[in-house]
């Protein structure tokens, strides 16, 4: 059942994941464990073991049908030797015991843990650890903590929004968004963007891109958009980041860093009528609130750049990076979420749509939901 395996995949970060075994569908069950060993490297600061674990997750992911022996997989692009370790113990012995040492590792538990509350990241996960914490609930009665405003909200709503967002809530929040949204601006453009783009069931979150037709005309729209959130009674959360984008400084082709455009991170609470009201679906039927707190992302580049954010926004991570690889090793192109810089030409090339991206790049068109590297 694949949607229901890439279910937990993408909210694995967030849940524990299913036990290790043989169950069918071997390159999955040797997806999550790259996805763990991944996760492990990057707590460990390795980030060559990492993307080499995502890099086989992402392929693993890709394989169509069940894997019975190591030969199969022979001549498939970016599965190492570590990889190829761990689904030889897992075809041998129906487990993979290093995936499981980790698991059971406390520091690997802690920061996992900790890095699951949002506004907290590797670092200051460590250094809770490194004092000695090792829950939720130790952080929050520890005296000498001192929590900024995201994870301070992160804690408040972490019941919700640890808990995936559904396809149905996602469209609910879209229907919001584009009333806020045009009810501001009724010319602006508005794109689903994320992993509900490129057609997932669930997601962390819920990413939106925004922009004006005419250039400038953009500054300032996420602001009022804030404001009639906040008017609405439904933003829980905020924090606004403004652009600092710096058309001089293009392209900078940068890899993981984020981009330069106006932006907010949202909590935002979706009554459980919103949503029946699109799709007849329950929320979780245990809670009696009503409601839920969902995460939404907001970012509002300038319509010269919109294609290019449009596709970074889109993802996935790994697809994003793959594209920006061959953009730089095989065009000697940088592509980046602001632009696309012809290296040899010496100049950006223009793009209104996703199409003239993969056409300046010599490739054939990819839809959304094939960006599920
Ligand atoms: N993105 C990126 N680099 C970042 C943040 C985001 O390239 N530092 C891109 C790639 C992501 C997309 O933006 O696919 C949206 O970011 P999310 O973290 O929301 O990822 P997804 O929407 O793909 O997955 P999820 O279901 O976890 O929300
Ligand atoms: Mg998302």
């Amino acid at each position: 059942r694949p949607v229901r395996v890439e279910t937990r995949h993408c909210i694995q970060v967030r849940e524990p994941v299913v036990r290790v075994s043989v169950c069918g569908h071997l390159p999955l069950c040797v997806c999550v464990c790259a996805c763990e060993l991944a996760e492990s490297s990057e707590f460990n600061e390795s980030k060559g073991p990492c993307l080499a674990f995502r890099q086989a997750a992402s392929v693993l992911k890709s394989l169509p049908s069940a894997v019975h022996c190591l030969e199969a997989i022979q001549g498939l692009p970016c599965l190492g030797e570590n990889t190829k370790a761990v689904m030889e113990e897992i075809l041998t012995f129906g487990r993979s015991f290093k995936v499981e040492e980790i698991r059971c590792d406390e520091r690997y538990q802690a920061l996992k843990l900790f890095t699951s509350v949002f506004g907290v990241g590797p670092k200051t996960a460590e250094k809770w650890y490194r004092r000695g914490l090792r829950s939720l609930q130790e952080i929050l009665t520890e005296p000498n903590i001192q929590l900024n405003r995201m994870q301070r909200a992160g804690f408040l709503y972490y019941s919700d929004i640890s808990k995936a967002v559904s396809k149905a809530e996602a469209k609910a929040l879209g229907c919001i968004i584009e009333e806020t949204v045009h009810w501001i601006a009724p010319d602006a453009t508005l794109a689903l963007t994320g992993g509900f783009r490129r057609g997932k069931e669930y997601g962390h979150d819920v990413d939106f891109l925004l922009t004006m037709p005419e250039m400038g005309k953009e500054e300032g729209l996420l602001l009022h958009v804030i404001d009639r959130l906040k008017d609405q009674g439904i933003l829980l959360y905020c924090e606004y980041q403004g652009s600092t984008f710096d058309v001089s400084k293009l392209p900078s082709c940068r890899f993981e860093d984020m981009d330069c455009f106006q932006k907010c991170f949202l909590i935002l609470r979706l009554e459980q009528g919103q949503v029946e009201g699109e799709r007849g679906l329950q929320m979780d039927p245990g809670d009696s609130r009503g409601w839920r707190a969902v995460r939404v992302d907001l970012v509002a580049p300038p319509v010269d750049c919109y294609a290019f954010a449009l596709l970074g926004w889109t993802g996935s991570r790994q697809f994003g990076r793959d594209l920006r690889t061959f953009a730089q090793k095989e065009r000697q192109m940088l592509l980046d979420n602001h632009a696309l810089y012809d290296k040899t030409k010496k100049l950006c090339l223009l793009a209104t749509t996703e199409e003239d991206i993969f056409a300046h790049l010599g490739l054939e068109y990819v839809e959304p939901w094939q960006r599920n590297a």
